[in-house]
């Protein structure tokens, strides 16, 4: 029987979703994926997440659940925490998070009493919704104050803004993290101005957790910082879900297992662990290291050409795995447009709002992308900087139906040389 086993079943009991299911795998197989915080994972991955211990409740952690039949729960997670710790070179792992969203709720309620402050980069600077957005319940309960970048154009963040306002607000946490912004942060600025003030340092890694795992960017416990939370499916090419590391403060520790447990979530997903724990010991091998230096490679070609084309990118280019280009400003064409355009032509990317930007948020200015799938189908810097002439060439020519085919053409071409690898292939509908 081919792997995993389940699939015949499917196909033979539920053809609507079998159905679906294939043709999501065509698409994953033949557009390239830009969208920098998707990924393809392994089959041993998949395999794991598809395993017997989705059947399993586990509340509570390894040697004191509440439900009986753990004997096999207790050591996985064991394992899965030990491997974690491993990787970003800490004491303690949450594992059970579910996600990105109840990772960093969690770690806020662990550390802040309602009404508390907490410091956070503006949602338009690069920020996240989960970093306490006006539109979120948190922010009905903490009072999240925004920093900004000193200039969208250098990206540099500006911290001396970033101090002002942690001496004015005293906050409980200093949040660094982003979902769209591309340099390094200066995280020894972000401990000093933390401990002038008394505030613990939270780094918010989900999308680039596995460039800090693969040690291609610098990991922000080295400079000092107490907590980071992170996605385990982006850059760290894992199955979807959440985790929590923290320094070396048991105090921080326990009660950030006390906030996922009972405070805020219940059963933790069994599978999903088996799965983390599958893909922290591929980032473990010297293999994922080589796979995160090569995703800044492809994302610095891209940054060449499209700085070649007078292309605006915000921060002037990119440290990181992700590239935000201004293409309103650049091309005329609204992210939204622009999304479209690539869509036809077989590259999938997202409209991305951005710093002040003069367009609505369903229609922004600006679109993200970036090369940690590419790069799972090893495409190199030159193939990296043709995918990057392709899209402005597509971007120009939207009203283009000719030129889109042919671009299409192309694009399925540089597909089928680059067929996702066979260990990331999961299932045989
Ligand atoms: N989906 C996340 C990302 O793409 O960064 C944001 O929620």
């Amino acid at each position: 029987m081919s792997t995993p086993q389940n699939i015949p079943a499917l196909l033979s009991q539920d053809q609507d979703i079998a159905s679906l299911i294939r043709s999501e795998e065509k698409r994953e197989l033949t557009w390239l994926e830009l969208i920098p915080s998707e990924n393809y994972v392994s089959r041993a991955c998949h395999e794991a997440m598809g395993s017997v211990f989705t059947n399993k409740y586990s509340e509570w952690y390894p040697h004191k659940r509440y439900y009986g039949g753990q004997d096999f729960t207790d050591p996985l997670e064991e394992l899965c925490i030990e491997r974690a710790c491993r990787l970003f070179d800490c004491k303690y792992a949450n594992v059970q998070a579910h996600s990105w969203a109840p990772a960093n709720i969690a770690t806020y309620f662990a550390l802040c009493e309602p009404g508390d402050t907490i410091l956070w980069m503006d949602l338009w600077h690069g920020g996240h919704l989960t970093h306490g957005h006006p539109v979120t319940y948190i922010s009905k309960i903490f009072n999240f104050v925004r920093y900004k970048m000193k200039d969208p154009d250098t990206g540099e963040i500006d911290y001396d803004e970033l101090r002002r306002l942690a001496i004015e607000h005293k906050p409980k946490i200093i949040l660094a993290g982003f979902s769209a912004y591309s340099r390094e942060l200066d995280y020894q600025k972000f401990v000093d101005i933390a401990k002038e003030v008394g505030a613990v340092t939270m780094a918010d890694m989900a999308h680039i957790a596995g460039l800090i795992a693969g040690k291609a960017v610098k990991n922000p416990f080295h400079y000092g910082f107490d907590i980071i939370t992170s996605t385990t499916h982006k850059t760290l090419r894992g199955p979807r879900g959440g985790l929590i590391l923290v320094r070396e403060d048991v105090d921080i520790a326990k009660k950030i297992d006390k906030s996922i447990f009972p405070g805020f979530q219940w059963g933790p997903h069994m599978h999903i662990i088996a799965a983390k724990a599958v893909a922290f010991g591929e980032a473990l091998t010297p293999d994922f290291q080589t796979y995160a230096q090569q995703i800044l490679k492809n994302a610095k070609a891209m940054e060449t050409v499209f700085r070649e084309s007078n292309i605006r990118l915000l921060g002037w280019g990119t440290d990181n795995h992700l590239l935000l280009a201004d293409v309103y400003g650049s091309l005329w064409i609204s992210g939204k447009d622009a999304q479209n355009v690539l869509d036809e032509v077989g590259i999938t990317v997202n409209m991305n709002a951005i710093a002040d930007d003069p367009r609505k948020p369903m229609d922004p200015s600006g679109i993200r992308f970036g090369t940690p799938a590419l790069t799972t189908r090893w495409l190199q810097e030159s193939d990296c900087r043709e995918v990057a002439e392709f899209m402005i060439e597509a971007m120009k020519n939207k009203d283009n139906w000719t030129k889109k085919q042919e671009i299409r053409m192309k694009i399925r071409i540089i597909a089928e040389k680059f067929p996702i690898p066979d260990n990331f292939i999961s299932t045989s509908l």
